[in-house]
């Protein structure tokens, strides 16, 4: 016996997806109907929020240390003069041990005022994002990668942007926008060691044994990181800190919309092809599912969302629900058409179901009841866009973050 779990192919047709009703965000768990914006503000959101983390993330334990920061370097003459570049040492140091999180960030030259700006999580360090040999080399743990030479979970000089097609620095600049991103890894190295190392050790001091059932997985870990970098740009005069969008791609589009459900400072979020566990119904079962994604991330989420792979029904929330904690804030939902792992459809709905709070709320939600074809963005409040091409992060997708944000943030 193995004891790998058995994962059910996946299902990628349409008429063979299970019939689903989805829970309500604007009924009560007690059955109630949520009549207006003041029981949502005051009880509903309260309320969805706790079951989301119980059920799904993992709650964001109580009492983790604040941040300190120090500022690193500072080249003023950063993308060819147009940026200023910051590098920002986040400390988080607490009783039971500590953290050091680079915060890298670029700041448009010759703006008048603050900027407002796109903060996103990156997954190979701060280094990855430009090809820049001012920015200091990842520390520690990163995802190897045998085409630049990491072998060993170290990253080398070879890996300077090597994710740089996904982090237009000079492109978001130019629109005026600010952009800082923080390497995941700083965080919660993304491996399942029992939810002990990264930021989870800030907070488990004397637990022993096995992490209770709603303890906070990686991507709780990742979402409380987001908060604690926005932390350091309320206190910076050159950022708008009241316009700080979240952003991510996939797994770390899933953890930006989970910062931006708990977090109400975070004045936009961007999901980029974020699939299971981000915007995509999980009761769909379309291409990756809750039994997948658990079998082959377990750290991700917490425990108890484990239980529920192949009995999606039994969930007391679904996908939309997360995204409706949201609202009112604008909410951009991304797909990409040959994409179908991270189910599109799905990520569309998601964002269609979780329309009805933003009504409520007397802002408009996704209006569109179809899908739109590939490149024709839909740009409610709550908006949406699929694109041709697969799992990744374009020129095109940034056209549109930076449409949407200056439509509505
Ligand atoms: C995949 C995973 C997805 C998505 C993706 C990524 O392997 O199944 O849920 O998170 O990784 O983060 O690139």
């Amino acid at each position: 016996m193995t004891g790998e779990p058995i994962i059910p192919p996946a299902i990628y047709d349409e008429s063979l997806l299970p019939p689903y009703a989805l829970p309500s965000p604007l009924v009560f768990a007690d059955g109630a109907p949520v009549a207006d914006a003041d029981a949502w503000h005051t009880r509903r959101r309260p309320e969805l929020l706790d079951m989301v983390a119980r059920h799904v993330y993992g709650r964001t334990p109580e009492g983790l240390p604040g941040v300190r920061a120090a500022v690193r370097s500072s080249d003023p003459a950063a993308l060819g003069g147009a940026a200023t570049r910051l590098e920002v040492e986040l400390s988080l140091a607490g009783e039971a041990g500590g953290l050091s999180v680079a915060l890298l960030i670029y700041l448009p030259n010759g703006r008048r005022g603050p900027a407002p700006l796109f903060l996103g999580l990156n997954f190979h360090g701060n280094h990855s994002v430009q090809p820049d040999p001012g920015i200091a080399l990842a520390r520690g743990w990163v995802p190897n990668a045998p085409e630049v030479g990491i072998t060993a979970n170290r990253a080398t000089e070879a890996s300077r942007g090597m994710e740089a097609s996904r982090w237009p620095a000079e492109r978001i600049v130019a629109r005026g926008y600010g952009l800082a991103t923080v390497y995941y890894g700083d965080l919660d190295p993304d491996f399942d060691d029992g939810f002990r190392n990264g930021a989870h050790a800030l907070a488990s001091r004397g637990v022993e044994g096995r992490p209770a059932p709603d303890a906070w997985g990686a991507i709780g870990a990742w979402a409380w990181g987001l908060s604690r970098a926005l932390d350091y740009l309320e206190t910076n005069p050159a950022v708008d800190a009241r316009r700080v969008a979240a952003v991510g791609h996939s797994r770390l589009g899933k953890a930006a919309l989970w910062a931006t459900a708990q977090d109400e400072r975070f004045a936009l979020v961007v999901s980029n092809n974020s699939g299971c566990g981000g915007a995509a119904l999980s009761r769909r079962t379309f291409g990756e599912t809750v039994t997948a994604i658990n079998a082959r991330f377990p750290h991700w989420f917490c425990a108890n969302f484990h239980r529920y792979g192949g009995r999606e029904d039994e969930l007391p929330v679904d996908q939309h629900t997360l995204l409706a904690l949201i609202a009112p804030r604008p909410l951009y939902v991304a797909s990409a058409a040959e994409d179908l792992w991270a189910d599109p459809r799905g990520e569309f709905l998601g964002a269609l179901h979780a329309s009805p709070v933003y009504r409520l709320l007397g802002v408009e939600g996704l209006v569109a009841d179809e899908m739109p074809p590939p490149g024709e963005p839909v740009m409610s409040r709550v908006g949406y866009h699929i694109r041709p091409g697969g799992h990744d992060v374009t020129d095109y997708d940034w056209d549109r973050f930076m449409d949407f944000a200056d439509r509505h943030m």
